[in-house]
């Protein structure tokens, strides 16, 4: 099958956090101007475009996808002149910028809600979703909120009426239903292409249309449901991002990724689909749930490698030809992938890392890399109190003081798959802070940045750092890598994930070694004395011994 071919699928997307990637003036905040002073770093990488998480003004609720104005640059990250200067240098080294787009909610410092706010009357009331109490019953409906504690109604004592937030209470819903809001979101974003970005990110992007019924959601405790089921995917969706592309992202060359919990390949191939243009991909959550447990990812099991192998797998195998992917291992909303899916220890960290990396950039879709992954950052362990995460803390409030967890228990789950993980300090170099700030960092940088930094990495070949350089620099001679067809071998074994692309005239063979177990497996017939596309030790075992975490890619011609 011949692929449409587009620059999006060919582009590696690194995404930087900024409260946590680089602190240019000491006041241990990450800001625009560190970001400007490291892209010569990303450029030496080789990725194409910055996903930028939101620099724009909020009270950083949580940390600023709570957004104020969404036309003015957070005050501790600069100015507007920064980002231009941001913006333009970017450019002129061929680095894109993919703004994050959040607009299934504001703050409720917004302009917008604070006139909301004033009453049943206000030309702004319906920018949101308000509801009258309804007789006999607690509050509208039965959806917990997302962050931890209590309903997403919250209620408001001088218009005696509840106002929506699937967030935090400080994030109001914003009412897609009403075509006003449809207006100011597109024109905002008209704004910021004409001004040269390239993209956008779409934060919680299903999430933007409520069934008006507002059904309620099956239980999860005596009292509240998960609203993701319910409100995921409600048919609007589709009408409303069609309606944003015929307005606005038709004429421009952008980027689009939405972001989609609870996604089939099914509603994927709707949203991507290159004849009805919605969004470019998605971020699907299926192998981030391949560790889940009762708590849902509060949970501390390992996953099981077939697990992971069968949720890449139905992504690969379906929007093959039918809608495009989007491959990620990590976030500023997941922990460490070397701490979750390949091992910290100091013996297995750098082969565990490049294997992981080996895996994901060898499969069909836009490859993510976030900040730190090129260098085999790590999960962190702290006390609850040294936690920032507005996600972590109300989890813990709701588990262990409302219903009683043992706060052991609860500190495990965290440890292994709290955000904060993704958001210390980046690493930079072995001076202080990791070379992050030469000030008070808002948050804790890992102590490992004394072995772990950037400094000591990107002039040693051996490092994380080079061998992510070289798996991006891989895509833009391997055209298979981007458009070949996928095809999954071994689906039971339970520590080697094998699998090839193939396109009309090449074929690879990937394997990664997903354990500290040695074993074997035969290279294939066709597959002997074939070119070493890339491998993390030496040279694959003649005698088909695989070592711990190995991972090689072979080339042949068809
Ligand atoms: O995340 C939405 C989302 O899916 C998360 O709430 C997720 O459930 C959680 O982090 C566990 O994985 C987006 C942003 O990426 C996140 O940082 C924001 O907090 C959230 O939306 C609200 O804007
Ligand atoms: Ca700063």
């Amino acid at each position: 099958m011949d692929l449409i071919k587009a620059w999006w699928k060919e582009a590696v997307v690194y995404q930087i956090y900024p409260k946590s990637f680089c602190d240019s003036n000491g006041d241990g905040i990450g800001d625009l101007n560190g970001i400007t002073s490291k892209l010569e770093y990303l450029a030496d990488l080789g990725i194409n475009v910055i996903w930028l998480s939101p620099i724009y003004k909020s009270p950083n609720v949580d940390n600023g996808y709570d957004i104020a104005d969404y036309e003015a640059i957070m005050d501790s990250f600069g100015t507007m002149e920064d980002f231009d200067r941001m913006l333009e240098k970017a450019h002129s080294l061929g680095i894109k910028i993919m703004m994050d787009l959040v607009v299934n909610h504001t703050s409720d410092q917004h302009r917008w809600f604070q006139e909301s706010k004033k009453g049943p009357d206000n030309p702004y009331r319906d920018y949101y979703i308000w509801k009258k109490p309804v007789e006999g019953r607690k509050y509208p409906n039965n959806w917990g909120a997302s962050f931890g504690a209590g309903s997403v109604w919250e209620w408001d004592e001088p218009s005696q009426m509840y106002y929506l937030h699937l967030f935090a209470k400080e994030m109001p819903d914003l009412n897609w239903a009403n075509p006003k809001v449809h207006e100011e979101v597109f024109g905002m974003m008209r704004r910021w292409l004409e001004k040269g970005v390239d993209g956008f990110r779409m934060d919680v992007i299903n999430l933007i249309s409520k069934d008006p019924t507002f059904p309620d959601g099956e239980l999860l405790n005596h009292e509240y449901s998960d609203f993701y089921p319910v409100v995921t995917n409600h048919p609007e969706v589709h009408t409303y991002l069609r309606e944003m592309y015929n307005k606005v992202l038709k004429d421009y060359d952008t980027i689009t990724v939405g972001e989609c919990c609870c996604t089939s390949p099914e509603v994927a191939k709707i949203y991507t689909s290159e004849t009805e243009r919605e969004l470019n991909m998605i971020f699907q959550f299926d192998h981030m749930g391949v560790d889940n447990g009762p708590h849902g990812r509060w949970c501390d099991r390992r996953m099981d490698l077939r697990d992971l192998k069968a949720a890449m797998s139905k992504w690969q195998d379906e929007l093959y030809g039918q809608g495009w992917n989007s491959l990620y291992w990590n976030n500023h909303d997941q922990p460490r992938c070397v701490s979750r899916f390949g091992n910290d220890s100091d013996e297995y960290r750098e082969i565990s890392a490049k294997m992981l990396g080996t895996c994901l950039h060898m499969m069909q879709g836009t490859p993510y890399v976030y900040q730190g992954e090129e260098l085999g950052m790590t999960n962190i362990c702290l006390d609850i109190n040294e936690y920032e995460d507005i996600e972590t803390l109300d989890t813990y409030y709701q588990y262990v003081t409302v219903e009683g967890m043992d706060p052991e228990e609860m500190m495990r789950y965290i440890h292994y798959k709290s955000r904060d993980n993704a958001r210390t300090g980046m690493q930079w170099s072995a001076e202080k802070n990791g070379g992050f700030t030469s000030g008070t960092p808002w948050f804790t940088v890992n102590p490992n940045y004394t072995k772990i930094n950037a400094a000591s990495q990107v002039n040693d070949p051996n490092s994380v750092f080079s061998y992510y350089k070289k798996l991006i620099h891989l895509r833009k001679e391997n055209p298979v890598m981007v458009y070949g067809k996928y095809e999954l071998l071994l689906p039971e074994d339970e520590d080697l994930y094998v699998y090839t692309r193939t396109d009309d005239d090449t074929q690879l063979y990937v394997l990664c070694n997903f354990t500290d177990k040695e074993r074997t497996l035969a290279i294939p017939d066709a597959f002997r004395d074939t070119e070493v596309l890339i491998a993390n030790y030496d040279a694959p075992n003649a005698d088909g011994t695989i070592r711990p975490y190995e991972a090689f890619v072979l080339k042949r011609s068809l």
